[in-house]
């Protein structure tokens, strides 16, 4: 029984040797120390088979072996999982010298930069930033601008109208409208209303049934013409353009402004000369604009005797279209990325 046992621990201690995983090591635990364990087995058969005096002899080796077994097995575990966390730290380190992977960012839509660019050319000159609702009242979007009931802009086929009396703003001029009714006098207006208008209009590369303006007024005391295109207009162009960009301005006709002129800034392409781009004029179309009608001055609450001013009007996307060389005017609201990210600053 002493060899019995002595030959167990070595078979034992050898497969411990032996084990070179967990899994491994557990199953040799199981094997030799478990409750069916041969150890155990032979501990068992002591009863009939030992003397009185054999019997704590062979319980106390049959003990020691166990104890034997059971340090190896420790042992050799701490072994193995010392191993396997070197195996883990080497497969699970960070080189933390290596570059990042980039991460694809946004940035600002064309018609954003295009907007804030124009915003910041007028603060700079003193006007102030006006929004105002997309869903309009007739009085406000027509009436208040000298358009009245039958005139031939307030077709239906032309508005998106909602009821009636509702329809979505088919220019930012009632902002206007509403801020001189709000101030009344009490102080100039100075401001410029950018936004979204809508017209019911088939979409090609030049027409959108929905696109951005930026309109601006200038009330006071005293306006007149010539603030508008030496003060204001030419201004804008040099700065939005280029110092080299001259103006010129051409009579028009808004119901909202009287005199009413277009303005166009001279063909950087041909410096005048004509070509493809000015359609060989010289000059490009950039925006209208006008002196208040003094009806709108009236309706708005200001005595016309008193008071003047001046307005403009302007699409940024044929801004954006003429500084950038866009051809269609779909691009800005489509959306190809590949469109989009020629005009991220970096
Ligand atoms: C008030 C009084 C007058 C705004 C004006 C224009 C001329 C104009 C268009 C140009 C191209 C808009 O983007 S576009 O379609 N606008 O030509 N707009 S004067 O006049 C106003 C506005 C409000 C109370």
């Amino acid at each position: 029984m002493k060899d019995q046992l002595q030959v167990l621990e070595k078979e034992a201690l050898q497969k411990i040797e032996d084990a070179d995983s967990l899994k491994e090591l557990q199953d040799v635990r199981v094997a030799y120390l478990g409750k069916k364990g041969p150890i155990t087995e032979v501990l068992k058969g002591m009863g009939g088979k030992l003397s009185k005096e054999e019997r704590p002899v062979i319980g106390e080796l049959a003990n020691t072996v166990r104890g034997n077994v059971a340090e190896a097995l420790n042992r050799k575990k701490a072994d193995i999982e010392a191993v396997e966390l070197e195996k883990q730290l080497a497969e699970e380190t960070i080189d933390v010298t290596l570059p990042g992977r980039p991460v694809p960012t946004g940035g600002p839509h064309l018609l954003t930069s295009i907007v804030e660019e124009i915003e910041d050319l007028f603060i700079g000159m003193g006007f102030e930033v006006r929004e105002g609702p997309e869903v309009e009242t007739d009085y406000y979007n027509f009436e208040a601008l000298n358009l009245p009931k039958g005139h031939p802009a307030r077709d239906m086929q032309d508005s998106f109208y909602i009821t009636e009396d509702i329809l979505l703003r088919t220019h930012t001029s009632p902002v206007q409208a509403r801020t001189m009714n709000m101030i009344k006098g009490e102080r100039p207006v100075k401001m410029i209303c950018p936004g979204k208008v809508y017209r019911r209009d088939t979409d090609d590369a030049t027409h959108s049934h929905q696109f951005t303006q930026i309109e601006g007024l200038y009330v006071d005391k005293h306006v007149q013409m010539s603030d508008l295109k030496g003060g204001v207009l030419d201004r804008f162009a040099k700065q939005m353009f280029g110092e080299d960009r001259e103006i010129r301005l051409r009579p028009s006709f808004f119901p909202f402004t009287e005199p009413s002129v277009e303005m166009d800034i001279s063909c950087k392409v041909c410096h005048g000369k004509g070509c493809s781009v000015c359609k060989k004029t010289g000059w490009i179309e950039i925006l209208g604009a006008g002196m208040v009608h003094p009806r709108v001055l009236e309706m708005a609450g200001y005595d016309p005797d008193i008071y003047s001013g001046f307005a403009f009007g302007m699409g940024p996307e044929r801004i954006a279209m003429l500084k950038y060389g866009v051809d269609d005017i779909r691009h800005f609201y489509t959306n190809d990325i590949r469109f989009l990210k020629q005009y991220h600053q970096a």
